[in-house]
């Protein structure tokens, strides 16, 4: 299974296409929309989401709501380019206007442009755009249509916004409240002390970042492997979430706690449970060898504070040489709900293809018989 991007974040239209989908997967847009909905949303947003609604319309791939096994293509329209085809189009058309000379530090700005050798960063900053993860979000809860039809859930909550973080333990099942809450928190007070931390960060022109946590119920044992490190489950999650735009850092389980303490209050002991092996604990967030073992998979992820502040930063212009405070372009005070569901959507999207390599399947008969057969 594969997913293909394309799209500027105020071009015609974001567009992906999914190769390797099996026959017969039943697909509902009204549950993808649902994803860009939450993905828009939350507490803390700028200006660009009043604008757009956005939708999935598929291009090919899906007859009466039932994948054909062809690519299944797609894209999702920006409602924004009618206000930016005089300088985005692909025909000549001017652009000098919105030009970006004014770096910003932390934003692919600056690297960007020496990299492809250009002198506005709007060449840059237009695919940078975290934009881009409404493609990976359609995508992911395709997949999670697919994991979904084998009893496989994925979920999340936001742990923390800008060091106001939850430490308490939740189960699987307590998870889905946190999508009606207005940050994705499932502690009242921390959430509401949260809001109130964005308000003052808004007046000053500043940013948050905070800690997401995704959690995947009812996956079998033995996904990934051992054997090559290429297949190691943890290792792919990890690059899938790392490769989410401001993420700086994940951890699987108990993760970075796990290297303060003696292996004995770290690895989950096993037993016999109605005739079936289990785990006391599970410190290893699920994972152990590379490979699913049955409990839920625990992955955290870092996201660092957006790099567009209002208030602007120390940087040099581009283009004159000359100091300058970075550009202050509308933008996000704190964009951690949308990183919620944008990180569920990219896990499930790598658990999705790790199932399709081990059980195959042309159709989702073969998929559902194989995988009812596995341990
Ligand atoms: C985003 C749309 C963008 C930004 C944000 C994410 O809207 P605009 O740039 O038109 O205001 O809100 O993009 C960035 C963080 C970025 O660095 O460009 C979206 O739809 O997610």
């Amino acid at each position: 299974m594969k997913l293909t991007t394309a799209g500027e974040s105020h071009g015609k239209a974001l567009v992906g296409i999914i190769e390797g989908l099996p026959s017969n997967l039943t697909i509902d847009c009204a549950l993808i929309n649902a994803d860009l909905a939450l993905r828009q949303g939350g507490y803390g947003r700028g200006g660009r989401q009043k604008i757009e609604r956005d939708r999935i319309e598929i291009l090919s791939g899906v007859r009466n709501m039932l994948t054909l096994g062809s690519p299944l293509a797609f894209q999702i329209v920006n409602a924004d380019y009618k206000n930016w085809e005089s300088c985005m189009s692909a025909d000549a058309c001017d652009v000098t206007q919105r030009t970006l000379t004014k770096v910003r530090p932390g934003h692919a700005d600056l690297t960007g442009l020496i990299k492809f050798g250009q002198t506005d960063a709007r060449n840059i900053l237009e695919r940078a755009s975290a934009r881009e993860t409404a493609v990976r979000v359609a995508a992911g809860s395709v997949a999670k249509q697919y994991l979904s039809a084998l009893g496989v859930q994925v979920g999340g909550y936001v742990k923390g916004v800008c060091g106001i973080e939850d430490d308490s333990e939740y189960k699987f099942s307590d998870l889905a409240a946190a999508k009606s809450s207005p940050l994705f928190m499932l502690s009242k007070e921390k959430e509401e002390a949260a809001m109130r931390l964005i308000d003052e960060l808004r007046e000053k022109g500043d940013t948050a970042g905070g800690v997401v946590e995704i959690r995947v119920h009812g996956l079998k044992s033995g996904f990934g492997s051992c054997m090559t490190y290429g297949e190691k489950l943890d290792g792919r999650l990890a690059g899938a979430l790392m490769g989410v735009q401001a993420i700086k850092g994940v951890e699987v389980g108990m993760g970075f706690k796990a290297a303060a303490l003696p292996g004995s209050k770290v690895h989950d002991e096993i037993y016999r449970k109605n005739g079936a092996f289990a785990r006391m604990t599970n410190n290893a967030g699920g994972i152990e060898g590379g490979m699913s073992n049955g409990e839920d998979i625990i992955l955290r992820a870092a996201m660092k504070p957006i790099p567009t502040l209002m208030k602007g930063l120390n940087t040099v212009d581009f283009v004159t040489g000359e100091p300058c405070m970075a550009a202050g372009e509308r933008s996000d005070v704190a964009a951690i709900c949308a990183c919620e569901i944008i990180l569920e959507s990219v896990a499930a999207f790598t658990l999705a293809q790790a199932v399709s390599e081990r059980l195959g399947g042309d159709n989702m008969a073969q998929v559902l018989e194989r995988y009812e057969k596995l341990y």
